[in-house]
C-alpha cells in the first residue's frame, strides 16, 4: 500500500460535562483527526489521542500536530509498504517520542487494509487470536465530582444504566471518602475501580493501602508513570492489584511490569502505545502470562472509539474497557450511527462492514473543522 496524501484536522468538540482527574480538567476537546489517502483512493480514518494538555502524557494536540508534519509524514508518504505492521518500526527509527501522533496515522493503515481486503478492523486484528466477541461489556470512568455525595449518586445511575464496570477518579485529598461513599452506595459486590493519574507518591502509601477495605478490582497508576520500582514496592502493601496505565508505553514495559510486579493488570490504549501493532504485542504477552488487559479511553470521538471496541473484542480483554456509548461524551456525535451501549451495558462489535464498520460524517467534521491542512507526498 502508498499513501498519496494525509488530511490532518482539528475538531473542537465540547463535552456534555467537564472531565475532571487528578492531573487536570477537560472540558473542550480538540482533537486531531488524520484521513490517509492510498493509491487507489481508499480513505483511511485515525484519531490522535493527545489532550489539550500535557498532564495525560507529553504529547498535546498541537504537538502531535508538529510531529506528524515534520517527521511522521515524510517517512510514510509515497512509500510502499507492506502492511499496517510495517508502519511502527519505519517510525520508530531514530524517532523518540510521539506515540500518539506516530499511532494516529498507524491505526489508519489498518483501517484501510481492512477495506482493502474487506474485512471490519476487529476481524482484520483478531486474525489467528481466537474467538472475538460479538459484543462488548461498557464501562464508564467518572471524573473527580465536588463531593463524595454527588459521586457517589453518579455511580449508582451508571449502575443501573448497565455499565459492567464502574471507575472513579481520585488524588490525593479526594480519595477515601470518595471512595466509601461509592462502595455504600453500589454495594458490595458492583466491579468498582479507581485511577488515580500518577498522583501519589511514597509517602501516601500507607493511604493507599487504606483502598484495600473497599474489595476494588484494581487501582490504576497510583505513582508516577516513569516509576515501576516504587510501584512494585506498593504491590507488595496491597492485597488489590495495581493496573498500569501512564507506565505502558510499549510492549518492553509490559515485560518490566511483570518482571518487577509493579502491577497485575494492563491499561492498553493505542495512543499511548504507538498504534494497533503494539497494542496487539502487548495483548498477546499478557495473554500468554495470565496478565488481564482491558482498553482505556482518552475521551475519543466516535472514530477513535471504534478502534477501542474492534480491540476489546479481542479474547485477552478479559475486563469491560473505558468505553462508553457516544451519548455520553457528545450532544452529537461524528459517525453513523453512534456508539449505543444497551440495557445490559453491551456494545456491539461492528463485523460486517469493512474496516471501521461505520460511517463518518463527513458533513458534521467539516462544521467542527477548526484548522486543516493536506500533507501530499512530495
Ligand atoms: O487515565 O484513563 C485515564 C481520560 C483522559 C485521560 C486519561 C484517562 C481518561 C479516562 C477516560 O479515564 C475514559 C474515557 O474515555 O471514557
Ligand atoms: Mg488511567
Amino acid at each position: 500500500m502508498r499513501l498519496t496524501s494525509l488530511h490532518l484536522r482539528e475538531i473542537r468538540m465540547p463535552l456534555k460535562e467537564p472531565f475532571r482527574i487528578s492531573s487536570g480538567v477537560q472540558t473542550l476537546r480538540r482533537i486531531l483527526l488524520v484521513a490517509a489517502t492510498d493509491e487507489v483512493g481508499r480513505v483511511g480514518w485515525g484519531e490522535c489521542t493527545a489532550g489539550e494538555e500535557p498532564n495525560y502524557s507529553s504529547e498535546t494536540t498541537d504537538t502531535a500536530w508538529l510531529a506528524i508534519r515534520e517527521w511522521v509524514a515524510p517517512r510514510l508518504l509515497g512509500r510502499e509498504i507492506a502492511g499496517p505492521a510495517e508502519v511502527l518500526p519505519l517510525l520508530e527509527q531514530n524517532f523518540r517520542g510521539h506515540s500518539m501522533a506516530k499511532a494516529a496515522v498507524e491505526v489508519a493503515f489498518w483501517d484501510l487494509e481492512a477495506q482493502r481486503l474487506g474485512v471490519s478492523l476487529a476481524r482484520l486484528i483478531g486474525q489467528g487470536r481466537g474467538e472475538i466477541r460479538t459484543e462488548i461489556e461498557g464501562g464508564i470512568s467518572l471524573g473527580i465530582q465536588a463531593s463524595p455525595q454527588a459521586l457517589a449518586q453518579k455511580a449508582a445511575a451508571c449502575l443501573a444504566r448497565g455499565y459492567g464496570k464502574i471507575k472513579i477518579k481520585i488524588g490525593p485529598g479526594e480519595d477515601l471518602e470518595y471512595v466509601a461513599a461509592v462502595r455504600e452506595a453500589l454495594g458490595p459486590e458492583a466491579p468498582l475501580m479507581v485511577d488515580a493519574n500518577n498522583a501519589y507518591g511514597r509517602a501516601d502509601f500507607a493511604r493507599l493501602a487504606a483502598l484495600d477495605a473497599f474489595g476494588l478490582l484494581m487501582i490504576e497508576q497510583p505513582l508516577a508513570c516513569d516509576d515501576l520500582l516504587r510501584h512494585a514496592e506498593l504491590q507488595k502493601r496491597l492485597r488489590t492489584p495495581i493496573c498500569l496505565d501512564e507506565s505502558i508505553t510499549s510492549l518492553d514495559r509490559a515485560e518490566d511490569m511483570v518482571t518487577l510486579d509493579a502491577g497485575r493488570i494492563v491499561n492498553i490504549k493505542v495512543g499511548r502505545v504507538g498504534g494497533i501493532a503494539s497494542a496487539l504485542a502487548i495483548h498477546d504477552f499478557c495473554r500468554s502470562r495470565g496478565v488481564p488487559v482491558w482498553c482505556g479511553g482518552m475521551l475519543e470521538s466516535g472514530i477513535g472509539r471504534a478502534v477501542n471496541v474492534a480491540l476489546a473484542a479481542l479474547p485477552g480483554f478479559t475486563i469491560p474497557g473505558d468505553i462508553s456509548p457516544s451519548e455520553r461524551y457528545w450532544q452529537r456525535d461524528l459517525v453513523a450511527p453512534e456508539w449505543t451501549m444497551d440495557a445490559r451495558g453491551r456494545i456491539r462489535v461492528p463485523l460486517q462492514a469493512p474496516g471501521l464498520g461505520l460511517a463518518v460524517d463527513l458533513d458534521r467534521i467539516e462544521d467542527l473543522t477548526a484548522r486543516a491542512e493536506r500533507l501530499a507526498a512530495g
